[in-house]
């Protein structure tokens, strides 16, 4: 069984992690199956959001461990180099909505993955864990990013110092997933969610994943500046014509993703 199940319905990318028995930690065969994925994702015309999620109890319990024994000093800079920071800027830059949805623990790299997708769901059962810093690491894949922007310096050093687990609900109240849902309406939800960005204007959704990700680095003037090079990009689609179109017409519109 191949490790990321990948199938595609109703203009959703579905990319299952398909380790169960770890937990769906990584190894580089998933590492390799998930970035062929999303790079035919980008040009592909039938796929207009990507839904990803993990198979059994866990969501992703971050880099396989049992792959790291190690008697001699390892260089870690290796496998985030060529995998993990890749796959974290494959995420942030695809120009349609990733949701994802937290089927239950989301641990290390696996955490942080998950907060580089443009929607989190999570399931109430679920968890987030930095535990990098129970084996002396730092957290990577764009945890130190994220977290702080997130959550703010106080709870990210707090959740990067101790390692503990957060419950969903809190990762919600904290702002840093969308929202948790009952673990049986999970499944459902993310899928409807998946196939709503999909029936929707492509094009502007992946123009807002730039002018949202550009803000926190960006002075109001720059990000105003960007939103009118954006804009004028979006107002020249298709689909804003079809949308103009159709609030005229009172009626609902029918986007192509152009
Ligand atoms: C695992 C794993 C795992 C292998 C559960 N590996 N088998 C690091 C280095 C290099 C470069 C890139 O970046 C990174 C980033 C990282 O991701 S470092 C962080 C790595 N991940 C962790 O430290 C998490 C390790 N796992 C855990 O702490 C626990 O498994 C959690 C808290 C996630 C879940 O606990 P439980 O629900 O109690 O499950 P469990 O521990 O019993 O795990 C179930 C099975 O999955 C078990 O196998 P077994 O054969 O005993 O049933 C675990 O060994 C296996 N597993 N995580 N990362």
């Amino acid at each position: 069984m191949a490790s990321v199940l990948v199938s595609q319905d109703s203009g959703v990318l579905s990319l299952t992690l398909n380790r169960p028995d770890k937990l769906n930690a990584f190894n580089p065969e998933m590492h390799k199956l998930l970035r062929d994925a999303l790079e035919r994702a980008i040009d592909e015309p039938g796929v207009r959001a990507v839904l990803l999620t993990g198979a059994g109890r866990g969501f992703c319990a971050g880099q396989d461990l049992s792959e790291r024994k190690a008697d001699a000093p390892i260089d870690l800079s290796v496998s985030l180099g060529s995998n993990y920071n890749p796959l974290v800027r494959r995420l942030r830059a695809l120009p349609k909505p990733i949701v994802c949805a937290v089927n239950g623990v989301a641990a290390g790299a696996g955490a942080n993955i998950a907060l580089a997708c443009d929607i989190v769901l999570a399931a109430r059962s679920a968890s987030f864990m930095q535990s990098f810093s129970k084996l002396g690491l730092v957290p990577d894949s764009g945890g130190t990013y994220f977290l702080p922007r997130l959550a703010g310096t106080a709870r990210a050093m707090g959740l990067a110092l101790l390692g503990e687990r957060l419950s969903a609900e809190e990762a919600q109240r904290w702002g840093l997933i969308w929202k948790a849902v009952d673990d049986a309406r999970l499944g459902e939800e993310a899928a409807s969610l998946a196939r709503k960005l999909a029936a929707g204007p492509t094009k502007g959704y992946g123009l807002i994943k730039k002018a949202i990700y550009a803000s926190s680095g960006n002075s109001l003037d720059s990000q105003l500046d960007l939103e009118r090079d954006l804009q004028r990009e979006a107002g020249l689609s298709e689909d804003y014509r079809e949308g103009v179109a159709a609030f005229l017409e009172k009626r609902e519109p029918s986007y192509k993703g152009k």
